[in-house]
């Protein structure tokens, strides 16, 4: 360990994977490491339990690369395929009951603030397109409306895959899932233009084929949360499984998409604008 600021505990030191020995010992905490970086460690244990080809996976490594402070972060999950592998990776983490992620990382962030006033803890919360658009949609929007200094970053498969691929809100329309046959009958959500109206400083929606961009949005979204208000990031995360592709065609879905409705695209207000040219001002 680098700094000492993440340890395993002494009584499972004997028990635990070689693999996360490697990644406690080597991974990012107290170094300045991003997407670049990625294959110097194993963010994600192999041993993980989302299916091989996974878009969740993808996108999880690429944020676990760019966090700017990982030893201080605190994820609040959810329910569903998004929140499976967390505990394959060295993070702080929270599983919360399925859409009460917005709630629980708000309440988390102010005893936080109260409990070390004098240090900086992240609060992100990552989740599916169910959790964060359909079932914990009340809970998300209020915690924008609020001004919660909390960061929310969607991974986006568009459909229910941990329960076998019903419809969401983020599926596209005319969409036929394995229990959803007779197609979706409304559009997709445009939730980063709902979020940036109820109040988020920034939100961005993300295609992981733009790796390095993805890297920097995640970023200066957790680094303006701390500091401006609540951000929403919705990362593309295509599902082989509900989806019926090979899981050595979720490259080529990034791609085909980033050419149609998921490029990667910002929505910036005037005071994450001018947070943004400081950031890069100090470089
Ligand atoms: C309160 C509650 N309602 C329903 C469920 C059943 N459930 C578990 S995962 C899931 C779907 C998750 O979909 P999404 O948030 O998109 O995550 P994904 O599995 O696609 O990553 C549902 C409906 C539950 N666990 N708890
Ligand atoms: S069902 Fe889909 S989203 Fe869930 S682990 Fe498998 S590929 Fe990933
Ligand atoms: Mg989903």
């Amino acid at each position: 360990m680098k700094d000492g600021k993440l340890k395993i505990v002494p009584v499972f030191e004997d028990i635990m994977p070689q693999e996360y020995i490697d990644l406690v010992n080597n991974g990012p905490f107290g170094e300045d490491y991003g997407v670049s970086d990625l294959g110097s460690f194993k963010e994600l244990l192999e041993e993980h339990p989302l299916c091989a080809g996974c878009g969740l996976a993808l996108a999880k490594r690429l944020i676990a690369a760019s966090f700017p402070n990982p030893e201080d972060t605190i994820v609040v999950g959810t329910t569903g395929c998004s929140s499976l592998s967390f505990t394959q990776m060295a993070l702080h983490n929270i599983h919360s009951i399925f859409g009460n992620q917005n709630a629980v990382a708000s309440g988390l962030k102010r005893a936080l603030k109260i409990r070390f006033p004098e240090k900086t803890k992240d609060v992100v919360v990552i989740g599916g397109d169910g959790g964060l658009g359909d079932i914990g949609l009340g809970m998300v929007m209020h915690s924008w409306f609020r001004g919660e200094n909390i960061a929310t970053i969607m991974l986006d498969n568009e459909a229910y895959a941990n329960t076998g691929g019903q419809e969401s809100g983020m599926s596209t329309l005319g969409k036929v899932l394995n229990m959803a046959p007779t197609g979706k009958k409304f559009p997709k959500l445009s939730l980063p233009k709902i979020a940036y109206d109820s109040g988020c400083v920034y939100t961005a929606l993300v295609n992981p084929a733009d790796a390095k961009k993805l890297g920097k949005i995640v970023r200066n979204a957790i680094l303006m949360a701390r500091e401006l208000g609540p951000t929403y990031v919705q990362i593309y995360c295509p599902c082989p499984t509900n989806f019926k592709f090979k899981p050595e065609e979720t490259l080529d879905k990034l791609k085909e998409r980033r050419k149609e409705d998921y490029k990667t695209q910002e929505f910036i207000s005037p005071e994450a604008k001018q947070f943004i040219e400081r950031l890069e001002g100090e470089k």
